[in-house]
């Protein structure tokens, strides 16, 4: 069987990479080509700081990562693009209309309740089934001045492959992150449309992972196809969850993290929504059935506001420092409010323990510690939750992503979930992104494969980390505080 090499374009908030993926009969090999730093851009307008994404720069640096690919291996057989999700780009006429608001933007709440005054928030969930997060593009667009000049919004990887080949489409799962999706029929729902008080040709054509978008335009040099594959970033990281066991939850960790499960079908019941979990759609209409928790930007947000003052800052050393902590440090509310906004997170943690009479952390290590307790607790209470609606059994975690780097995490986790963790891969959005378009071009035999063969391939590619609870660790002290929602 014919073996191969796609480039995937991965972007994450962060970070963003290019990554060339070989698929031959032995499995999967990745190569870095191009990496580069991502984050919001304040720009004053309209009398305020708001928040912005340089798409340009994103679009010179994909530009530049897939020459560099296509040097490297001049039969590059597709390229796939997977970026963040909900955030777009407004366009006229082919146009884009300024840079993209970022999902960071404090406006996008002004839009909750234009949209709930259309439509309530428990019939919103009973058709588009998302937890409720005010940057779900829905809100975004009904607070967005500018939107009624549009004729075209495009999602972030759907904004760059139509800069890539001239080609515009809706990709389904990162269009099932919008709230204009049908949880059931995986269709526009024109009543969800309507409630931005937008027309519904502004939403383009939607098409599914594994379709050809198009072919990269001449001027980029021409010839290779560019592939549809889950460019909502953890439908392509729930991909490459290296799982062979059925009963396992993942959490994609990063910049956010995604703890749930794959589901067959969309759970709508009142439990599921009071407990505020997604439904969101995944490659070859799976559903991923998780809950959107904070993530390791309190961390790297907090290493920036550390380095302000021109030092940089050894994240490993900081990471051994953290697991030397001895002192009780506070596990504050990762979803808190206050902790959404960039600026110094450290100084809000402090506040949030002064509002609440706690001892604050000391020291970077302690600020680091509680951190990573407070986000290890939030995994185990959200597995809970999702066992609980679900009434599924969970005898394994799977950790994916930079954040499975962590080893303190990954252990807290396993010690505040009471179960094994596995971690790994690193680059599991790229792997998932190589795997689709794979598939879809029938390398290496996996033409028509399904999902549990592709993380078969995975799996005897990586070898997962393994994290046992520790022995003194008492998981069940830990979920006293958990609500049932059975
Ligand atoms: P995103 O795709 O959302 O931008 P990534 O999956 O790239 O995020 O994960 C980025 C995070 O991974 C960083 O914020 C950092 O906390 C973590 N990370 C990266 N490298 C390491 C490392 N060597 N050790 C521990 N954590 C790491
Ligand atoms: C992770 C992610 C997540 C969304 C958030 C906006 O990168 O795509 O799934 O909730 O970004």
């Amino acid at each position: 069987t014919n073996s191969g090499s796609v480039a995937a374009v991965d972007l994450g908030a962060t970070s963003g990479r290019v990554i060339v993926g070989h698929v031959d009969r032995d499995g999967v090999r990745t190569e870095p080509v191009a990496r580069f730093p991502n984050g919001p851009v304040a720009l004053h307008e309209r009398g305020r700081d708001a928040l912005h994404w340089d798409v340009v720069e994103l679009y010179r640096q994909v530009v530049a990562g897939i020459e560099r690919a296509r040097a490297a291996h001049p039969d590059l057989a597709s390229i796939g693009i997977d970026s963040w999700a909900v955030d777009y780009g407004l366009l006229r006429e082919g146009r884009l209309l300024g840079l993209p608001s970022h999902y960071r933007d404090a406006r996008h709440e002004q839009g909750v309740s234009r949209v709930q005054a259309r439509v309530s928030a428990a019939e919103l969930y009973e058709r588009n089934g998302l937890q409720h997060l005010s940057f779900n593009t829905v809100f975004q667009l009904a607070a967005d001045p500018d939107a009624h000049l549009a004729d075209r919004v495009l999602l972030v990887p759907d904004l760059l492959g139509s800069w890539l080949t001239g080609v515009e489409a809706a990709e389904r799962t990162n269009a099932s992150t919008t709230g204009l999706l049908s949880a059931t029929t995986r269709e526009w729902d024109p009543a969800l449309v309507a409630a931005t008080g937008l027309p519904a040709e502004l939403l383009p054509t939607l098409r599914d992972p594994g379709d050809r978008l198009g072919t990269l335009l001449p001027s980029l040099g021409g010839d290779v196809p560019v592939t549809l594959v889950g460019s909502h970033d953890t439908a392509s990281a729930v991909v490459a969850v290296p799982a062979t066991d059925p009963d396992v939850a993942y959490i994609s960790s990063g910049t956010w993290s995604l703890v749930g499960m794959e589901l067959d079908a969309p759970v709508l019941t009142d439990a599921a929504r009071d407990a505020n979990c997604t439904n969101e759609g995944g490659v070859d209409g799976r559903v991923r059935f998780l809950k959107n928790v904070s993530g390791l930007w309190l961390l790297s947000e907090s290493v920036r506001s550390w380095e302000r003052g021109g030092e940089t800052i050894d994240l490993e050393a900081l990471l051994a420092a953290a697991a030397d902590v001895t002192a009780p440090v506070p596990v504050f509310d990762v979803g808190d409010h206050a902790f959404a906004a960039p600026g110094d997170v450290p100084a809000r943690i402090t506040a949030w323990c002064a509002a609440r009479g706690r001892t604050a952390p000391a020291s970077r290590a302690e600020f680091v510690r509680s951190i990573l307790e407070s986000l290890a607790a939030a995994y185990a209470s959200t597995l809970q939750t999702i066992i609980d609606v679900t009434g599924k059994e969970v005898r394994a975690v799977h950790v994916v992503g930079g954040g499975s780097q962590n080893r303190l995490l990954c252990q807290l986790t396993a010690d505040r979930t009471g179960l094994p963790v596995l971690a790994g891969p690193v680059e599991a959005t790229a792997l998932g992104n190589v795997l689709v378009q794979a598939r879809s071009l029938g390398l290496a035999g996996l033409g028509g494969a399904s999902l549990e063969a592709l993380r078969h391939v995975v799996a005897r590619t990586v070898d997962p980390v393994r994290y046992t609870p520790a022995p003194g660790s008492d998981a069940r002290s830990h979920r006293t505080t958990v609500r049932s929602h059975a």
